[in-house]
């Protein structure tokens, strides 16, 4: 096992992995901004390094400062934890021409899957079912209408260098193709820096399941069940729940996601989404290379520490665990606290937290860097914390989470969470039935403002 691991990242992940390091055993380093210089991470570390100014283009996503950072303090391994740097295949491979082991799958595996056309192309050569559509990128408008009447509206154009609900655009009617075509693709320039699209049928209804992969270096992977993380709004998930799918339909997907991995030659923790429409068929979407926001809830349901067993798998040890050895036991739920206004358009509501008093009790799980005194600043995501549960069925969690979410009291000037919104998700009578979809969200929101546009990015 490693001796000393940098860690690449802020906030409550960055104390997530420092935890899994002291129990491991492993001695910790942690990066930070200027905004970050009192955070729990830099005070619970063994070592801290200030790798620049609070704007994270000059600090987490500052890929030379990292890697000399971790030079400085002898680390051997660096752990990007979620957004940032962890799906950047440029500086995986930095870390490998450094020294470091990253903790993820090999650059050119990332490489492969980040470009979602490539991974669109890997997966169906694997045998996954995908949604209709083009396989290879779209190069011209008429090209794009060609696919669409093909498959028929409505259809989705997507940036292949997108992903995340980045760069996508839904067409309803063919009429709108070919101005949402060039549009999608300029718009893929500016924020990719590359303009190829692809074009797939549009699936409604549907849910967003996703399946928890484990990959060791010697080709064994395992699955650990599914998540629905249907409760989005604009991509940013809000409710997470474990497991998405009956025992009777899990099999066929979760095969199917390892077959795609190990065939792939992924290696660590991942994820591979999908859409799961009314008649229960599933359209694969993306592959995430990363330990994903949501990942108590699998630990709940499954009892396996996933970030210990990312350590393990990028320290080379073969994977700890057959499929027959992992159990799903009862239902876990999570939701996302942001420190955002659900009364003005989810718009950051940073400050400083007066009171913070996050909730405790049986089976109740709080990960967060936030504490009473805390100055909430406005440079990095609003993720302030997540609060997940267990139970042995579902409505004993979601009786559980409404407890938890009650007792959590979190105040200050100007600050807002997004606790009232998912409380009302709680106790919407289709989400406790657990008949829910994509569209739900939108659907909360369009009944308290009748006049606001539905919109899809
Ligand atoms: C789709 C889709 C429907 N049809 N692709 C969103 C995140 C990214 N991984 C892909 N996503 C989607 N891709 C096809 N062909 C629906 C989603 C989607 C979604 C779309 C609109 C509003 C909320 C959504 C939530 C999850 C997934």
């Amino acid at each position: 096992m490693f001796e000393k691991v940098l860690i690449a990242n802020r906030g409550e992940i960055a104390l997530r992995v420092l935890r899994a390091c002291r129990e491991l055993g492993i001695r910790t380093a942690v990066v930070y901004s200027t905004a970050d210089a009192d955070s729990a991470a830099v005070r619970l570390a063994d070592e801290a390094v200030r790798i620049g100014p609070s704007a994270s283009r000059r600090s987490y996503l500052n890929a030379a400062a990292v890697v000399e950072a971790a030079r400085k303090v002898g680390a051997q391994a660096v752990h990007p934890g979620y957004g940032f740097l962890s799906e950047d295949a440029d500086f995986a491979e930095i870390c490998a021409d450094n020294g470091l082991t990253f903790v993820g799958p090999s650059p050119q595996v990332m490489a492969a899957l980040a470009d979602k056309s490539s991974a669109r192309a890997l997966m169906r050569r694997a045998g996954l079912p995908l949604p209709p559509g083009a396989v290879q990128p779209v190069p011209t408008a008429a090209e794009a209408a060609a696919v669409a009447a093909e498959v028929g509206y409505p259809v989705i154009v997507k940036a292949a260098a997108g992903g995340g609900g980045r760069g996508m655009t839904v067409v309803r009617s063919p009429a709108e193709l070919p101005r949402a075509y060039a549009r999608t693709r300029a718009a893929a320039q500016v924020a990719f820096g590359d303009d190829r699209v692809y074009v797939e049928r549009y699936l409604t209804d549907a849910r967003h399941v996703e399946v928890q992969l484990l990959c060791d270096s010697h080709g064994n992977g395992v699955h650990l069940g599914t998540r629905d993380c249907s409760v989005q709004r604009r991509h940013q998930k809000l409710i997470e729940e474990a497991p998405a799918l009956a025992p009777a339909t899990l099999d066929a997907i979760a095969q199917a996601a390892l077959r795609g991995a190990l065939d792939v030659g992924f290696t660590g923790a991942g994820t591979v989404e999908f859409l799961v429409d009314a008649e229960e068929r599933f359209h694969f979407l993306e592959i995430n290379c990363r330990i994903q926001v949501e990942h108590p809830v699998t630990e709940m349901v499954t009892g396996i520490d996933l970030v210990h067993e990312q350590f393990h798998v990028a320290a080379g040890v073969p994977l700890r665990w057959r499929q027959q050895d992992i159990r799903l036991t009862g239902v876990a739920v999570e939701c996302r606290v942001n420190v955002e206004d659900p009364d003005r358009g989810f718009a950051p509501a940073p400050g400083r937290l007066d009171r913070f008093v996050p909730p405790g009790g049986p089976f109740t799980r709080v990960d967060t860097h936030g504490h009473a005194g805390y100055l909430v600043g406005p440079y990095y995501d609003s993720l302030l914390a997540k609060v997940a549960v267990w139970a042995p069925d579902r409505e004993l969690a979601l009786n559980r989470l409404e407890r938890a979410l009650g007792e959590f009291e979190i105040s200050g000037p100007g600050v807002r969470t997004t606790i009232p919104f998912v409380r009302r998700v709680l106790d919407d009578a289709d989400f406790r039935k657990g008949r829910y979809t994509t569209g739900l969200v939108d659907r909360l929101l369009n009944a308290a403002n009748p006049g606001e546009p539905r919109r899809t990015r």
